[in-house]
Order: structure tokens, then sequence, then C-alpha cells
């Protein structure tokens, strides 16, 4: 087969993607591009006798760009199944990575056509889903993640849920890897958790979201989701790479209301070498097919790794109804597909806000652990500090004016008002 076909215009039901392509020693870019576009849709290493002229004719790639390291590539879309991202990754981020031929890969984007993205049913209540369920309109979301990470007992859980929700945080999560060990029990932590809400929400006036990660293999993530939606919580949360696509999918059709938090835990995994892998970029569109509610997209300033450009993109892919194509970048029509609430967490402390907000506008989630819990009078006066940091932020005032006028913030200032990663 020859799958070379450069000036091809791609058409309105092909499936594009691009990818950063290192062939091995010896190898041509082009003959392995060739090998690539083979293995991810009809082909095999060698010419087959039960190729018949209909397949070769009407399903075969086209490789129709070639820049160096990368490579454009446009698939029919009848080689894929319809609403099924473990069929659509098993052919265009399958085989292909560990082809011999293939010295180091990278899908840096994809874009799906029409057909196939309106076979996805998307976030339920997505960004303004959510906005609403909370009654929060204006302003970042404020949440915390309980810490430390493991190791509190349901009730300890609870309690500084409690202490986070009524000092002013909208959403408290559990950590990622926190689901269901003998020394904090999910149905407890569920049970209690969702009683202290309750209360920080009589005390508070506002709605608040507790988001209990269901993470686990199916059947089990099932129970948990069942257990949730009885319990009557807003939310749940799961950890979307470990527990992969099709367990997202599954959880997204049968959550009945509740809004999803994605948890990423892992993404670096296939992002972090920055020839090899799957992009952040990529790795987000995806959960937007499968339904997320939100989900995690970087900081920019805190802890974790991510390039400003590639976040700032993501927060595109996540909001927009359509993303125009760019320079290696292929955009994508998201159709009736809801927006994403972005997340933006990790390393995050109070005086990190006026810039979190400058890259992403007041349309963003701001999750801090350690920047709430870490407050000296606790994480009553952590969340009250966020809260008061966003507001001056909306007001245009200063970090330093406001940690001179207020007790809270001049305290937490003394710790971190000078700290950056
Ligand atoms: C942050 C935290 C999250 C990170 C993960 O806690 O627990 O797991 O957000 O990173 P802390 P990302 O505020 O104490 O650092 O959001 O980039 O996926
Ligand atoms: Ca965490």
């Amino acid at each position: 087969m020859q799958y070379l076909d450069l000036g091809y215009s791609p058409t309105d039901n092909d499936l594009l993607t691009l990818y950063r392509l290192t062939p091995a020693e010896g190898k041509t870019l082009e003959e392995v591009a060739e090998a690539l576009a083979g293995e991810s849709s009809i082909g095999t290493w060698t010419d087959v006798s039960t190729m018949i002229p209909e397949v070769g004719e009407n399903l075969k790639p086209h490789i129709y760009k070639i820049a160096e390291p990368y490579v454009w590539i446009a698939y029919p879309s009848q080689l894929f199944e319809p609403g099924s991202l473990p069929q659509i990754l098993s052919s265009i981020a399958g085989n292909i990575y560990g082809m011999k031929a293939i010295d180091r890969l990278r899908l840096e984007d994809f874009r799906f056509p029409r057909v196939l993205t309106e076979s996805f049913a998307g976030p339920a209540l997505g960004r303004d889903g959510v906005r609403e369920m909370l009654g929060v309109a204006d302003r970042p979301l404020i949440g915390t993640i309980v810490k430390p990470k493991v190791g509190l007992s349901s009730e300890q859980f609870a309690e500084v849920l409690y202490e986070a929700m009524a000092g002013g945080c909208d959403l408290v999560k559990d950590d990622e890897n926190l689901t269901d060990q003998g020394f904090n029990r999910f149905e407890k932590r569920l049970e209690l958790s969702l009683k202290a809400a309750e209360r920080a929400e009589r005390e508070t006036g506002e709605r608040k979201g507790y988001m209990p990660n269901v993470t686990a293999p199916g059947d089990e993530l099932l129970r948990r989701l069942e257990l949730v939606k009885q319990a009557g919580s807003r939310y749940v949360m799961i950890d979307v790479v470990t527990t992969g696509f099709a367990g997202v999918q599954m959880l997204r059709n049968h959550t009945d209301g509740l809004a999803i938090h994605a948890h990423r835990a892992m993404y670096a995994a296939f992002s972090r070498v920055p020839d090899h892998g799957m992009s952040t970029l990529a790795f987000s569109k995806l959960t937007r097919f499968a339904g997320v509610d939100q989900l995690h997209v970087g900081t920019i300033v805190g802890k974790m790794e991510g390039d400003k450009d590639e976040i700032l993109r993501m927060h595109q892919e996540m909001n927009n109804a359509v993303v125009e194509p760019g320079d290696r970048l292929l955009g994508q029509d998201w159709g009736t597909l809801k927006p994403v609430l972005s997340v933006a967490s990790g390393g995050v402390h109070p005086f990190l806000i006026p810039a979190i907000m400058g890259h992403f506008g007041h349309e963003v989630a701001i999750m801090q652990g350690g920047g709430i819990h870490g407050h000296p009078d606790g994480s009553r006066a952590g969340a009250r500090t966020a809260r008061k940091v966003v507001d001056a932020v909306l007001k245009g005032e200063s970090m330093e004016s406001l940690a001179e006028r207020d007790t809270d913030v001049g305290k937490a200032y003394k710790i971190w008002g000078h700290k950056s990663w």
C-alpha cells in the first residue's frame, strides 16, 4: 500500500492526527510514516493477499503533510467505532508506539470529524452547569484537597472538610490516592463529609460540593457511584488515566446528573518526554469527549510541569465551541459538546492566585491543598484567605495592600508572599 499522499485535502469526514516522529536509525521519515499509517489503520508489515480492493480504496489513510519531524495523517472516519475512545486510541495511539522502525513517537494533536464528535455525549453539566449548581457566576471557584493526602480517619477528614467549607471553599475533594483504605472507609467518609458540607452550607448560606473519589475497578466503581447517588452528593471525582477511558465513559453513562471532577494523576507518564507519548493537549481533548465536567489542566505558576502556551491551548479546547487550527495544531469543532471547567491546582498558594487569574480570567476552579491547610491559623483561615485574595484581585487591589490590612492574608503572606516555583 501507498499512503503517502502529499497535497491530499482532508475531507469533513476524516479524523486528523499530528505526530512527532523520530525514525529508528537507518530509516527515513517517509518510510516510517508509511509503516505508521498502515499499522494504525488497515495495514500490516507486508502486503497480504486478503487485502480486497474496496478496503484499500475506501479505508486507507492519507499522509497529507510532512515537515520533519512532524507527520499529518487523515483517516476515513469509517475506520473508527463511534462513541468508543478505547477503539479509537487502539488505532491512532496503539501498536505504533512499539514498532521497531520507530524510535520516538508523540501524538501531538488530533481532530475528530463531526460524525465522531457527535457520537460522544460530552459533559452532562459542563462548566456552566457546575456554576449553576453551585450558584457561583462571576468569580473563580475555590477548592481544596484535604491534606495529608491519605492517613486521616473519616472523622478527621470530614472535620477538615467542614473547616475549609466554613472558611469559604466551594469545593473539597479527596486526594487522588484516597479511595477506600482501612483507616478511612469510603462509605463512612461519604456520609460524614456530606453531613459536614450541609452544616457548612447552613452556616454560610453558600452551596458546597464534596468530590468523593470513586476510582476503583469497574464493578466497584459503579457500586461506589450508587452509594454517592443515594447519599445525595453533587459530585464524584475520578482519576481518569489510571481508571482508563472505558471506565470514565462508563461512569459518564451512569452519573444521572452528578458532575464529574477529573484528576489526571499519571498523565505525565505519557506527556513528560517531549518527543514521545501523547501531549497533554491531546490527552485533555479526550476527556471532554469522555464527558468529564472539570479537568486539571495545570497552573503555569505552580509545582507541576507544563508549558504555558500548551496549558492556555488546553484551556481553549476545554472552553470553546470551535478551536481553529494553527501552527502544528489541528483545532476542533466541538459541536454540541458542553465546555469543561478548567482546574488549576498543584503547588498553588494564595499569592499565585493573581497570576492564575491573569492567565485564565475568572473561568477556572483554583484548588489548593498545602496553600490552604498550611495557613498558620488552620484550614478555615486558609480558605478565608483564598476568598479574600480572589475578591481583591477582582477589585484590582494589590497583594501587598491586602496583606497589610487583613490579618488572615497578612499571616499567609509572611510564609508564601514571595514563594515561586
Ligand atoms: C495539589 C494536589 C493535586 C495536584 C495534581 O495539592 O493534590 O493532586 O493538583 O497536579 P497541593 P495537576 O496544592 O498541596 O500541591 O493539577 O497538575 O494534575
Ligand atoms: Ca493530589
